[in-house]
């Protein structure tokens, strides 16, 4: 059967308030025509991130009552070390308060002004840290990524001659590590196979250079292993996940995607002596390794987390789920990036409204519209979040793709709420010639889409 059964049932529920399209008209417009403006409570299914968001089981909130508060040496970072080291292998387990705290550290340790980092896709803080460190941080996956139309079973895989090229043309001293991110959210949550990890290790064993993973979202790409590649049906996530880390040196985790927990992450690695310099930067602007930024009872919810989503019956429901909706919108001629990746669909806004050129934002007035006619936060991937400009004559560069993802939380929304997207984002797709454009009018230097501001063309 097709149907993603969810493999759960609901103890404890969240109100959601329902909104009229009135009310959310002057919401949106109140907040700028951008969705980051909005009070949550006005949002009815929010799709913004997948990150952070997740339903903890019984079992998490049960070890929460569990938590060990003592500054140094509480049982459950013994629980979490434990847990971390049985799927991931690396010695050194290093707790932070979340991702981009475990990239800070990685990189203020091991990269140094004019490296060059490679990466599948880096994400955006991933690359905010290399580039702090004033190290360039490249993407190269392969050419199939960047073509919303390929099908190609792992469009998250890193194109190894381009690295061989990089590395012949800059040399070992220059790259400190390569990084492959699984799955690839950049690039619409696709996975990376084990036959391309292994390519990658063997071209890195030649030289000497590192691997490390960013490993946000490992289960969801694990699953994509079982279940598209070859030699590996049999084989349970675990064993999966064992053989994918052992081609590493380490690995940062957003432990808010795959532990399944509203905070957290960590930093794990085999080299002793990187780990020591981690440690000593830890101490100033985290806090004693023992705790990284966490509660005791936070890394109680990590360690079983990480246990709960190796979980096939749950990988089965959550990648069965994000497909449901996709194949809803893809069978009704919605047009979305293929294949349909791990935690979130993304909408193909340059096609659902040709209608707007880049310059007006056309994902941005996509997005304006899922909330304003649907209560449906989303959340632009395109000319607002990526778009630069000229340093010299200040004319407009715009992105490949103009994107919308809808990223969906892990064990929080009914199957009735997927279909309720789905319904929503048809009949949005009939009446697409009404959306209209948008123009900027205000905009911070960096990282704008959190704050820009928009008028309605
Ligand atoms: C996502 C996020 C969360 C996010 C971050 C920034 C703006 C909007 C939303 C975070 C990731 C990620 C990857 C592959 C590292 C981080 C940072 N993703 N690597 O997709 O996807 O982790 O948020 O815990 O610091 O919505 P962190």
């Amino acid at each position: 059967m097709k149907f993603p059964g969810e493999p759960f049932k609901i103890k404890v529920v969240e109100p959601i308030e329902q909104t009229t399209r009135e009310e959310r008209d002057r919401l949106i417009r109140e907040a700028g025509y951008n969705v980051f403006n909005l009070p949550a409570r006005s949002v009815y299914v929010d799709l913004l991130t997948d990150s952070g968001t997740s339903a903890m089981s019984d079992n998490q909130w049960a070890g929460m009552m569990l938590g060990d508060e003592s500054y140094a040496g509480s049982r459950n970072f013994y629980h979490f070390q434990e847990s971390v080291r049985s799927i991931f292998g690396f010695r050194n387990i290093i707790p932070t308060h979340q991702g981009r705290m475990a990239e800070y550290l990685l990189f203020s340790v091991v990269v140094k002004e004019g490296d060059q980092v490679p990466n599948n896709t880096h994400f955006d803080t991933t690359r905010a840290n290399v580039e702090h460190n004033r190290a360039a941080a490249l993407d190269l996956a392969i050419d199939e990524a960047f073509d919303p139309h390929s099908e190609h079973p792992f469009k998250g895989n890193m194109n190894v001659s381009k690295l061989r090229n990089l590395i012949e043309r800059v040399g070992r001293e220059r790259i400190p590590l390569v990084m492959l991110t699984v799955t690839n959210n950049s690039a619409g949550g696709q996975p990376v196979s084990i036959a391309n990890v292994r390519a990658v290790k063997s071209l890195l064993d030649e030289f000497g250079i590192p691997l490390f993973f960013d490993a946000c979202r490992f289960a969801e790409n694990c699953y994509f292993i079982k279940t598209r590649e070859a030699g590996y049906e049999g084989k349970s996530i675990l064993e999966i996940a064992r053989e994918l880390f052992s081609y590493g040196d380490g690995c940062t985790m957003s432990a808010k995607k795959d532990a399944l927990v509203n905070i957290g992450g960590f930093v794990a690695l085999n080299d002793d002596r990187l780990a020591e310099g981690i440690t000593t930067k830890l101490i100033l602007v985290e806090g004693f390794p023992t705790y990284g930024g966490l509660a005791g009872r936070d890394l109680e919810a990590i360690a079983r987390g990480l246990v709960e989503v190796l979980d096939e019956d749950y990988l089965r429901f959550r990648i069965g789920q994000v497909r449901y909706l996709g194949e809803l919108l893809d069978k009704a001629g919605v047009p979305i990036v293929k294949p349909i990746g791990g935690h979130a669909i993304y909408l193909n806004a340059k096609e659902f409204l040709p209608h707007i050129p880049q310059s007006h934002y056309p994902g941005q007035g996509l997005v304006v519209s899922l909330y304003r006619d649907y209560g449906i936060r989303g959340v632009e991937i395109g000319t607002v979040m990526f778009g630069t400009k000229d340093s010299k004559t200040g004319t407009p560069i715009y992105p490949k793709l103009e994107l919308v993802r809808l990223a969906i939380p892990r064990r929080v929304y009914t199957n009735t709420q997927i279909d309720y997207v789905a319904e929503a984002i048809i009949e949005l797709y009939q009446k697409r010639d009404q959306i209209r454009g948008l123009k900027m009018v205000h905009e911070a230097p960096v990282l704008r889409h959190f704050s820009a501001r928009f008028e309605v063309i």
